[in-house]
């Protein structure tokens, strides 16, 4: 892809959720906002934790900002690394409520729309450049059936549909913050934003993705 000087990057973000105070994901979206990344610029937008509500917000941020470059991020209770997702696939399987007390449990997504779509960022060249630069990372093949993945299928779907070349998306989930979750060394803020800094110029600059295994038994 070439990136031009008046590129928009959408880079979204979610309020937190499930009794956490903080959603690291929000606070590395703000963060980068306003950025010029590879001749991008960097538009922050809050999702709300809400199946359906999110895609609106989404949807309405698409339309406005029409972006070359779309990244959703989620935070990941459970991680340590920033993990640049594979995969969203067409289902909501939620184990807790969202923020308006939804719980839906094997509904698609969209229905009548294919089971799965992969994400179209350079996810493992996106890994490589943030371990290089001393930022933990890996690529992760689920991203749940939570909000997370909501949003992240419905983007794909949009990217599908619309067929527009150059136009690139995914998701990226965004670790704990230290002394989050005990038990987790977590990432801490300043290393988060660092690492995805260098996430979105690879998703800027680098058109066909690395081929080494960054696969799983299981
Ligand atoms: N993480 C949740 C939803 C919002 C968020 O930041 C998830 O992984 O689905």
């Amino acid at each position: 892809m070439t990136a031009h000087a008046t590129s928009r990057i959408l880079l979204t973000g979610f309020e937190p959720f499930e009794q956490n105070p903080i959603n690291p994901s929000w606070e590395v979206a703000r963060a980068l906002g306003g950025e010029v990344i590879a001749g991008g610029t960097v538009h922050a937008v809050q999702l709300p934790c809400v199946f359906g509500d999110a895609i609106k917000v989404l949807d309405e941020a698409l339309a406005a900002l029409q972006p070359a470059l779309v990244i959703s991020l989620g935070y990941a209770g459970g991680r340590s690394e920033i993990t640049p997702e594979r995969v969203a696939i067409n289902i909501d399987d939620a184990r807790i409520p969202d923020n308006a007390g939804k719980q839906p449990v094997d509904e698609a997504v969209v229905a009548n729309a294919p089971a799965a779509y992969f994400s179209t960022l350079p996810i493992k060249a996106m890994v490589r450049n943030m371990r290089e630069l001393g930022v933990a990372a890996s690529v992760s093949n689920t991203a749940g059936t939570f909000v997370c993945n909501h949003v992240f299928y419905a983007l794909m779907h949009r990217l599908h549909r619309r067929g527009a070349p150059g136009m690139r998306g995914g998701f990226i989930h965004t670790p704990v913050l230290p002394g989050q979750v005990a038990g987790q060394p977590g990432m801490d803020l300043e290393t988060q934003i660092k690492g995805m800094r260098e996430a979105i110029r690879t998703a800027m600059t680098v058109d066909e993705d690395l081929r080494e295994t960054a696969g799983q038994l299981y």
